[in-house]
């Protein structure tokens, strides 16, 4: 039984020195230690033996044990060790690597150009609002003066929305001026506003056409207002927008919603006005479109002309940063190329 006892004891410590888990050693504590055991078994049979042998099984058998829970401790203790070092190995972090970046996203520098437009006529005293991209004719068209026939019609390439036969005609706007009828409709003068938002013409695109572009409407319309408000709005907000060194011209234009329907147009950027490419050779750049509010467009919403005037202005968004940064193509901005528009 004692040399039982020995061979339990050296197997069990050199299989011991083998292990290399915490599974492996809780295998081993049942194989040696656990209740189904050889150790375990000769302690329970210990009572059944002769009194002499009793006293030196039960010593050396008692010692085994001591033994072994003592080894098995140590092990225990060591694995663990082994393995929480194993895991901080595993997550170990150099705080010393550069962090990786974060991909920031940014605005569109269509969006960023709307605000920047916007607020200078927000603290010119402007409201801005929006306005819906389907429209009805008569908002888009008739209101504004310009009824079915009007030759008008072909300044604005149209994409129809098909409609039941009978319903009224529905269309994408074409401009922004829509709004100045919505607007009128539903508040009274003095009324101060700008609206941005997409508009859309049938026509082939171009390195300045775009099918789909963006427009900024201005309407302000109270009792004495002139001609020279709408010169001094404009020259102020081409002063803030391009700088006090450009220069600022206004002509004629025709547009059947104002009367008088002017142009704005600034100096070349490139150029200077002598003539370049960028501005056909004419040394300006045209940028607006704008004009007294047509008497029969304040009949129409029930502003009486004798007591009201007003100006409106609609400018193209896009050609502002294309003048700007030397865009040549328009659709460089709709095309998503994050090559382009992380520039801005
Ligand atoms: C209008 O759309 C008028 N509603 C402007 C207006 C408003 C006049 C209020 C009077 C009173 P026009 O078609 O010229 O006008 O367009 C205005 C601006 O939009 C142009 O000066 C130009 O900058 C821009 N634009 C016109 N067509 C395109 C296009 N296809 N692609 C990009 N920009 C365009």
């Amino acid at each position: 039984m004692l040399e039982k006892l020995d061979e339990i004891r050296s197997n069990a410590i050199d299989e011991l020195s083998n292990l290399q888990s915490l599974n492996e050693l809780e295998d081993w504590r049942i194989r040696y230690l656990g209740k189904k055991s050889t150790l375990t078994q000769i302690l329970r049979g210990l009572a059944a033996l002769p009194l002499e042998q009793r006293k030196a099984v039960g010593a050396s058998a008692n010692e085994v044990k001591a033994l072994l829970e003592a080894a098995l401790g140590q092990k225990r203790a060591a694995l663990k060790e082994e393995e929480l070092a194993r895991s901080i190995e595993r997550g170990r972090i150099d705080v010393t690597l550069p962090g990786r970046p974060l991909a920031l996203g940014r605005l569109h520098p269509t969006t960023q150009m709307v605000r920047e437009i916007c607020d200078i006529f927000i603290s010119m005293g402007f409201q801005v609002i929006e306005g819906p991209e389907v429209e009805w004719d008569y908002y888009n068209f008739e209101a504004l003066n310009i009824p079915p026939d009007h030759p008008a019609r072909d300044m604005f390439s149209t994409f129809w929305i098909d409609t039941e036969s009978g319903e009224r005609p529905m269309l994408l706007r074409t401009h922004t001026s829509p709004m100045q009828i919505r607007v009128m409709e539903r508040t009274r003068p003095p009324v101060r506003v700008v609206v941005p938002g997409k508009v859309y013409r049938y026509e082939a695109t171009d390195a300045t056409h775009e099918s789909m572009f963006y427009q900024i409407e201005g309407l302000a319309v109270d009792e004495n207002i002139t001609l020279a408000d709408l010169k001094g709005t404009l020259y102020e907000f081409a002063k803030r927008l391009f700088g006090a060194e450009r220069r600022v011209r206004f002509r004629c234009d025709y547009f059947p919603f104002v009367e008088p329907g002017v142009e704005m147009a600034i100096d070349c950027f490139v150029c200077g006005g002598s003539g370049c490419r960028l501005c056909g050779n004419t040394g300006w750049i045209e940028i607006l479109g704008a004009g007294m509010v047509h008497p029969d467009v304040l009949r129409r919403v029930n502003y009486d002309p004798d007591v009201y005037t007003g100006f409106a202005f609609g400018l193209g968004v896009e050609r502002i940063p294309m003048l700007r940064y030397g865009i040549e193509d328009i659709r460089l901005f709709y095309s998503n190329d994050l090559r382009f528009l992380r520039q801005f």
